[in-house]
């Protein structure tokens, strides 16, 4: 599409409900006019001292969290930020993060969430995409150096802000960039209208690149409220988060927010591996976390072995792909917890099977929707209810799920119904009392433990590769990752073939998320095509997967 058809990106975000949800959601009490300042603020009030977040050797209370937060919003206001501005956070598990993003909320900035493992590519599409005026990054995390990345993102939008946070607080030289322990100003905070949008994730992008996915501070402070409810926080939790934060389900399904929105600690494990997190689990005392299926397996591998005392652990919560029924049965007699299966997505739908749920449906299905106000319809291929208990597309609409991305027009109009369902592309089936049980999905991405990959992304970057004459990306049934990705290529005329390494290195080049580069490159001498021409790529991509499995099969 052309660029002339694309809003402004330097118009605001917006998130849009129809005047008779809103009204609804908010008499029934969802959405109670409070933004995260707001919600920091009364926190700070109530449980001032008691420690809200530690992460490596720092330790924040509630009141510890609030002030920094402020001197935060002081500070990026001081940089020539105004209110309504995005700011793209790219900042891996340090405590620093919390006083960025309440900074962020209580200056009426907007962060735009991208992970870690982006890359140049992702984060100048997210700068670009949310008419971002600064980045905050970390400064060197697990030997990545953020400032080299925003270097090169500043070559294309030189006015950007950087600033930079780190492990130990960063108050000497940072180059070119403002240390964020330097931010200070002074002044009113702006107001901030809490059904505005707050922030913007990132969805997994099941068609080209990722959308942005803009929240409001009424719609996501309940969903998390009601998540931490759901999920059994008190504020004598500990919430250990072994996924990057600034993915939806570690922050909100209860996650980090849910955990201190309950006045509960928050425990930042710099990544998932059981040599990292199972120490921490003993000496923080952690009640609950949140895990991909790969890294639940992983960690039942390990907790037989482990020296770590894992006894304070109550409630383990695993989502982001199928777990499936056998793994589950196995987590409350390997780790002793009860097992949470969790089904969300960052527009917004979140399942949870509850913690007194019988154990048949807790390792059997994805749960139910957080609220009695989730409209959930599961369709066939023309639009029509299926009979319960039959496999559809699942349809949805509620008080926290977004009825637009942020500067899409083509994709809203594809992922949206005009009455403002959202079309989740999953495929599932609903049993009596409204449990789902996925099936699949609709769409060609490849969810590799949880990473959403879009197939098309992947292939316009193969393209680009001068031997490259076609490329299909297809996702391939793996056993530890739930799905790996297997890019088949037919090569340009006359070409010699390159190594399927250099592939993969060519893709890596390209600046974008090592979880993206293709597990597998495949070369092929040409791919089908019907008479009457090229057949559609959902079914040539069906049709390759389905030629590697048979002869995965037959060797
Ligand atoms: P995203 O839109 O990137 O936030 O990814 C959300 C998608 O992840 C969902 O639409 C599902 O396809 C998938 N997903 C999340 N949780 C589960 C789960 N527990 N079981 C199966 N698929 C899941
Ligand atoms: O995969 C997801 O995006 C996801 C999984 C579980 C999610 O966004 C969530 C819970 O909130």
């Amino acid at each position: 599409m052309s660029d002339a058809l694309l809003p402004d990106p330097g118009e605001a975000p917006r998130q849009i409900w129809p005047g008779e949800f809103a009204a609804r959601y908010r008499a029934k009490g969802y959405w109670r006019g409070e933004s995260f300042g707001t919600l920091l603020r009364r926190l700070a009030a109530d449980h001032g001292p008691r420690i809200a977040v530690v992460g490596g050797e720092t330790r924040l209370s509630y009141q510890d969290l609030l002030a920094a937060a402020e001197t935060a919003a002081h500070g990026f206001l001081a940089l020539g930020l105004r209110p309504g501005d995005r700011v793209v956070v790219q900042v891996p598990n340090i405590a620093g993060f919390f006083p960025a993003v309440f900074g962020l909320f209580l200056a009426g900035l907007i962060p735009v969430y991208a992970l870690p493992a982006h890359r140049r590519t992702e984060i100048a599409h997210f700068v670009a995409r949310s008419g971002a005026k600064a980045l905050v990054i970390a400064d060197l995390w697990e030997g990545y150096d953020y400032r080299a990345l925003a270097r090169e993102i500043r070559e294309e939008s030189p006015d950007l802000r950087v600033v930079v946070i780190g492990e130990a607080p960063v108050t000497g030289e940072v180059g070119e960039f403002t240390a964020f322990d330097s931010l200070k100003g002074q002044g009113e905070l702006p107001q901030v209208d809490p059904s505005e949008v707050a922030f913007m994730q990132i969805s997994g992008g099941t068609t080209g690149l990722s959308k942005l996915i803009p929240r409001t501070h009424d719609d996501y402070i309940y969903s998390f409220r009601e998540s931490a409810a759901i999920c059994g926080l008190t504020a004598d939790s500990v919430y250990l988060c072994a996924l990057p934060v600034a993915h939806n389900f570690p922050m909100s399904s209860p996650g980090v927010f849910g955990a201190l929105s309950v006045g509960a600690k928050v425990v930042l494990s710099p990544n998932p591996a059981p040599a990292t997190a199972f120490p921490l689990i003993a000496a923080e005392r952690v009640t609950i976390t949140g895990l991909v299926p790969p890294l639940a397996l992983l960690w039942m591998q390990a907790a037989p072995g482990s020296a770590h005392d894992l006894s304070s652990l109550e409630v383990l919560g695993v989502g982001g792909a199928k777990f499936i029924p056998e793994a589950a049965a196995r987590v409350r007699p390997v780790l002793g917890c009860t097992l949470q299966q969790v089904f969300g997505m960052a527009e917004g739908l979140v399942n949870y099977t509850r913690l007194d749920d019988p154990e048949e449906i807790i390792i059997n299905t994805q749960g139910r929707p957080i609220s009695a106000d989730d409209e959930v319809l599961v369709l066939d291929d023309n639009g029509q209810p299926v009979a319960m208990g039959e496999a559809g597309y699942l349809h949805t609409r509620g008080p926290y799920t977004i009825r637009a991305y942020h500067n899409e027009p083509a994709a809203n109009a594809s992922s949206f119904t005009p009455d403002g369902f959202y079309r989740t592309g999953d495929m599932v089936k609903q049993l009596p009392g409204g449990y789902l049980v996925v099936q699949g999905r609709a769409g060609d991405h490849i969810n590799r433990a949880g990473e959403k990959i879009s197939a098309e992304e992947i292939e316009d970057h193969l393209l680009a590769h001068p031997a490259v004459f076609d490329a299909a990306v297809v996702s391939i049934p793996d056993p530890f990752l739930g799905e790996r990705s297997c890019a088949f290529l037919v090569l340009a005329e006359g070409v010699e073939k390159p190594k399927a390494a250099a592939i993969k290195a060519f893709v890596r080049g390209r600046g974008i998320a090592a979880f993206k580069v293709p597990d597998e490159v495949v070369f092929v001498t040409e791919f089908a095509t019907t008479a009457v021409g090229k057949i559609s790529r959902v079914k040539l991509r069906a049709d390759l997967r389905a030629r590697y499995l048979k002869e995965e099969a037959a060797k």
